[in-house]
C-alpha cells in the first residue's frame, strides 16, 4: 500500500492570493488541491500545514471517502468556510493522485463524459450601459452562449462586477484594507433593469443573460426585481438575497419567475438542502474548493439531481486553476449539470499554474490526462510572495454596514 509521505502547502500571489496544497505519496505521485479562501487566505494555510498534514502522512491516499469523513467527523467542529475549504484540497489532491494511479483522466473515475464540454458563462461589465453593451459584444465574438451583465450603479464608485481598465480582470480583493464602497438599493432598483433591457434590445434573445445580484436585496425587493426581469428571460438571477435563511426564498420564489441561482459561499449541503428538497432554486452554485471537494460536491449535485435543480458552480478568479480543472471534470459527468462560471485568469497566473481544461465555442473541456492535468510551478509560485489583499465593504447611505 502507497502512503502519504509529504503535505506541503503554498501561498503565493501571481496577480492574486491563491494557497495551493501538494500530496505526494511513497511511489512518487503527486497530486494538488486548492485551498483558497479569499481574503482569509492565511487561516485556511494555517489550518492545513498545522492541523491537517501531520494527519495525513502515513495514511493510505486511495481511501478518498475514509479520509472526508475522517477530516469532516473527526474535527467534531463541523463545517465552516475554513474547515471546509482545508477538506476540499486535500479530497481534491487525492482525486488527483487516484487519476495519475490509473491512468485515467479524473472524469472517467466519476463515471465518464455525459457530456462533452461544460458550457460556460462570462463576465461582460461596463461603468455605464454603452461600456457594458460594447463588452457583451467582444464576449459573443470570443463564442461565448453565456454572458453575465453587471454596470456600475451611478452614483455608487466600484460597483460589484465592474471591471476597471482596459484589458484587466475584475478583481474586488484589491486594497490591503478592505476598501468601503457606497450602497443604494434604490438606484440599483432603478438602473439594473434598464441595463439589461439595453441588452436584450441590442443582441436579443440567441444566447443566455445572466446577473449577479450579490446577496444584496431582502426577499421582497429580490422577488420585485425578478418580476420585472421576467420578459428580459434571464438564465438567473444570481444570489437575490443573503441564503443564511433557506425559508426566506420562499418569498423570492412565489414572487417571480425569473430563474434563482445561490450557492457561491456555501461550503456544505446542510447550507442548501432545504432550497434544493423544496426546489426554491433552479441552480446551485456552490463549489468544489469551499463545498468540500470534489466527494462532497458532487453528494450536493446528486441531492439536487433528485429535485431538477442544475448545477451552475462558482468560478470566480479567485478559484485558482486546480479547483477550476476539478470543476470541469465534475461538471462533464454531472448529469444535472446547467452551466460553470468562468472568468478566466490572468497571464500571471498562468506562470504558476497550467490548467488541466481549455476553452472552445462557449465551452471548457477537461484535459484528457491522467488525474486532473493542472501543472503547478513551484519555483515560479516562489516568485509572487503573498500580498494580503481583502474584500470591500458595503455602507448604506446612512453610514451602515450593508452585505456585499
Ligand atoms: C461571482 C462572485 C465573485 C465573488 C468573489 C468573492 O459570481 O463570480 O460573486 O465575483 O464576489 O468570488 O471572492
Ligand atoms: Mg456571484
Amino acid at each position: 500500500m502507497a502512503t502519504i509521505t509529504a503535505a506541503e502547502v503554498f501561498v503565493t500571489s501571481p496577480g492574486r492570493n491563491f494557497v495551493t496544497l501538494r500530496i505526494t505519496t511513497s511511489d512518487g505521485v503527486t497530486g494538488l488541491g486548492d485551498a483558497t479562501l479569499n481574503g482569509r487566505e492565511l487561516s485556511v494555510a494555517s489550518y492545513l500545514r498545522d492541523h491537517l498534514v501531520p494527519l495525513l502522512v502515513g495514511r493510505d491516499p486511495a481511501r478518498i471517502e475514509d479520509m472526508w469523513h475522517y477530516l469532516y467527523k473527526g474535527a467534531y467542529w463541523r463545517r465552516g468556510p475554513v474547515t471546509m475549504t482545508a477538506i476540499s484540497a486535500v479530497d481534491t489532491a487525492l482525486w488527483d493522485i487516484k487519476g495519475k494511479v490509473a491512468g485515467l483522466p479524473v472524469y472517467e473515475l466519476l463515471g465518464g463524459l455525459a457530456r462533452d464540454g461544460a458550457l460556460v458563462y462570462g463576465h461582460a461589465s461596463g461603468e455605464d450601459t454603452a461600456e457594458l453593451l460594447d463588452d457583451v459584444a467582444r464576449f459573443r465574438d470570443l463564442g461565448f452562449q453565456a454572458v453575465r451583465a453587471q454596470a456600475a450603479v451611478p452614483g455608487s464608485p466600484g460597483s460589484y462586477g465592474v471591471r476597471h481598465g482596459e484589458g484587466q480582470g475584475y478583481e474586488p480583493a484589491a486594497t490591503a484594507l478592505p476598501d468601503e464602497q457606497a450602497w443604494h438599493t434604490e438606484d440599483y432598483l432603478d438602473f439594473a433593469p434598464r441595463y439589461l433591457t439595453a441588452v436584450r434590445e441590442r443582441f436579443g434573445f440567441g444566447f443566455h443573460l445572466l446577473h449577479d445580484v450579490h446577496h444584496r436585496l431582502t426577499p421582497t425587493e429580490a422577488g420585485q426585481l425578478g418580476h420585472r426581469l421576467e420578459d428580459l428571460r434571464l438564465f438567473w438571477m444570481e444570489d437575490p438575497t443573503p441564503a443564511e435563511l433557506q425559508e426566506n426564498f420562499r418569498q423570492v420564489r412565489a414572487a417571480t419567475r425569473t430563474p434563482i441561482a445561490v450557492g457561491e459561499v456555501f461550503n456544505s449541503i446542510w447550507d442548501c438542502q432545504q432550497l434544493i428538497s423544496e426546489r426554491l432554486i433552479d441552480y446551485i452554485r456552490a463549489s468544489v474548493v469551499h463545498a468540500g471537494g470534489i466527494t462532497h460536491l458532487r453528494r450536493i449535485f446528486h441531492l439536487a439531481e433528485l429535485h431538477q435543480v442544475r448545477t451552475g458552480s462558482h468560478g470566480a478568479t479567485d478559484l485558482s486553476p486546480v479547483s477550476m480543472s476539478a470543476a470541469v471534470h465534475l461538471d462533464v459527468t454531472v448529469p444535472n449539470f446547467g452551466i460553470q462560471e468562468y472568468m478566466a485568469h490572468d497571464p500571471l497566473t498562468h506562470e504558476v499554474f497550467r490548467p488541466g481544461y481549455t476553452y472552445r465555442d462557449g465551452a471548457l473541456f477537461p484535459s484528457q490526462r491522467p488525474g486532473l492535468g493542472v501543472e503547478f510551478d513551484e519555483e515560479a509560485a516562489a516568485r509572487f510572495p503573498y500580498d494580503p489583499k481583502y474584500l470591500p465593504v458595503s455602507r448604506r447611505r446612512d453610514g451602515s454596514v450593508h452585505d456585499w
